[in-house]
């Protein structure tokens, strides 16, 4: 419905400015809000996904947003769209994740009747994005629309609302496009990166720590020779393990859930920690245990993009406020001391990291998640992406799964269940040519099932491994360590899931043997569907290193003393 005379609608305005941004990807589930926008979509060059739920659509989005540095674009219909979809905003809140959504709303004459689905973005969104507005002005779409891709990519990134009203959406105007935009790099400067040579020179035994957001190829081989000059040991916090080649002499290991107690005590004892990028946020501070807060017990530099996290939680010895890609460029200028005291311990670093990684753990029944885990890595090709909701099958993913590329995981830092389907679709959707495998458990995976429909609407040969333990493992692991034997809300009658994908149209294929487990990946790859492999594991096997059974029993032990 192009206009005569070049005007556009407001519509058509706002999907012209998202693709002078250089959005070529919208993940969205319609609403009769934003009719005028599907209709600017039909005759547009950008591929739209049409999902099956606004969480699975928006954690698409975000998936795109972590996998690109880019904001994800997400569209869906107020009300009940908009808080279907939050879940994938707050995934982008806490993992930092530059994100979009574009909320169908009521027309601007009805509001504050209680209209048909209204809902007060401002306030039922404030908390989790960066900023929430609503566009009133058609002349005002470039703008805001512009200012939305600054906000989410600045600073510390995040996720940007934007109410679109439905009668303004369809007001026809001649405005022109805002200007491309390119995110923001901020520099360090010159003094502060002397100051950290300074502290570098004079430390024993320092560790760098990488995490957050918005980083890049370049980037991660940028900050790879800097530790190599340097022979710092480093280690990746809590699903940020992309950021540093698992198998360079450097690294140290994955900070996490469950992580290699000698890297624990290895940051414990460090007299520097350089955090580059991330937050060391509850989960790789181990519930805020390392470093002393508010002034941390060594020398720490904290170097992070967005100036309202230096300081919030850990009083840093120097902070430095700059994007992980500037600084990685700008530490390639630094030089390392004369002679480096620590090198033997970033060798010792390495080595008990591929100690701690290197075989399976003994597990009981007759499929060994960190075998399958292994396997994987060992044969999957080098580009594949791995994708994981929340659970603690993941703790397998993170200890086994070497992750060497940059992008090669794409997990939640905020523990989002439901997350891996949709990621593994958006990611697919992003790259189809790479091999893209979810991780899931079972309780994890049903949360977004239902997205098998959109893999098998767009023929998505995703593959997800569900890791079926017939509980809400995690729960049941705590439940037992503070309750032990009172079972309560734990337990899953699960669906045939083999039967479930084939619905889908998809392929399926139970495991019940670790050894069975290459021809039914080589079966599901060469099936050239969505695909599910379901692993059938013992509920007893609830983490690498220790079981239900044991942790029952120590409950006990420690009631009765
Ligand atoms: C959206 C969401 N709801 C609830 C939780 C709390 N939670 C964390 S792990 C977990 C159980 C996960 O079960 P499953 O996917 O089967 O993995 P398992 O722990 O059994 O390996 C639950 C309910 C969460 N993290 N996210
Ligand atoms: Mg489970």
């Amino acid at each position: 419905m192009r206009a005569k005379e070049n005007m556009r609608t407001a519509a058509e305005v706002l999907v012209d400015q998202l693709i002078v941004n250089g959005v070529r990807h919208a993940f969205c589930v319609p609403g009769e809000s934003y009719l005028a926008v599907l209709d600017a979509f039909h005759d547009r060059d950008i591929e739209v996904t049409v999902c099956r739920h606004e969480g699975g659509a928006c954690m698409m989005a975000e998936a795109v947003g972590k996998a690109t540095g880019r904001p994800g674009i997400c569209f869906v219909t107020r009300g009940p769209g908009s808080t279907n979809a939050a879940h994938g905003l707050h995934i982008a809140h806490q993992d930092s994740t530059p994100l979009i959504l574009f909320v169908g709303q009521i027309a601007r004459e009805m509001k504050g009747r209680d209209a048909f689905q209204e809902l007060d973005y401002r306030a039922a969104f404030g908390g989790i994005a960066k900023w929430v507005t609503e566009i009133d002005d058609p002349a005002r779409v470039p703008e805001i629309v512009s200012r939305a891709f600054y906000t989410a990519t600045g600073g510390r990134p995040g996720p940007v609302v934007i109410a679109i009203p439905e009668d303004m959406l369809t007001e026809r105007i001649t405005v022109p496009n805002a200007p491309a935009f390119e995110p923001v790099e901020a520099w360090p400067g010159a003094t502060d990166m002397m100051k950290l040579q300074k502290m570098l020179w004079a430390a024993e035994r320092p560790i760098m720590l990488l995490g957050g957001s918005r980083w890049s190829p370049a980037a991660q081989a940028a900050i790879g020779r800097f530790a190599e000059r340097f022979v710092l040991p480093v280690a990746t916090t809590f699903r940020r393990g992309p950021l540093f080649d698992a198998l360079h002499p450097c690294y140290a290991g994955d900070l996490g859930i469950g992580p290699n107690p000698k890297l624990i005590e290895r940051i414990k004892a460090a007299d520097l920690v350089l955090l580059v990028g991330g937050r060391l946020g509850e989960i790789p501070s181990q519930s805020y245990s390392l470093i002393g807060i508010p002034g941390p017990q060594m020398t720490f530099v904290h170097v992070h993009p967005g100036s309202e996290e230096l300081g919030r939680v850990y009083t840093p010895h120097l902070a430095i406020q700059a994007s992980p890609t500037a600084f990685a460029a700008a530490a390639e200028g630094l030089q390392p001391p004369g002679a480096i005291r620590w090198s033997d311990g970033t060798k010792a670093a390495h080595a008990d990291y591929l100690a701690w990684t290197e075989q399976p753990t003994e597990q009981p029944g007759s499929v060994n998640l960190g075998a399958i885990m292994v396997w994987l890595r060992d044969n999957l090709p080098e580009d594949a992406i791995i994708t994981n909701g929340a659970g603690n099958f993941a703790a397998w993913v993170h200890r086994f799964f070497r992750i060497r590329r940059f992008g090669q995981h794409i997990a939640p830092i905020s523990g989002s269940m439901g997350y891996g389907v949709p990621a593994a679709i958006g990611i697919k959707r992003l790259y189809p040519e790479r091999t893209v495998v979810c991780i899931a458990g079972d309780g994890d995976f049903l949360m977004n099932a239902q997205e098998y429909a959109t893999a098998a609407q767009y023929g998505l040969p995703i593959i997800t491994v569900i890791a079926d333990n017939g509980l809400y493992g995690t729960i049941r692991m705590h439940q037992e360590r503070e309750y032990p034997g009172r079972v309560s809300a734990t337990v899953l009658k699960n669906p045939d899931f083999v039967a479930y994908a084939r619905a889908f149209g998809g392929f399926g294929i139970t495991v019940e043997k670790t050894e069975d487990f290459p021809a039914a990946f080589r079966a599901a790859e060469a099936s050239g569907k969505p695909a599910v492999i379901q692993l059938k594991i013992d509920p007893d096997a609830i983490t690498p290193s220790t079981t239900l059974a044991k942790i029952g029993a120590a409950a006990r032990a420690k009631q009765k003393s």
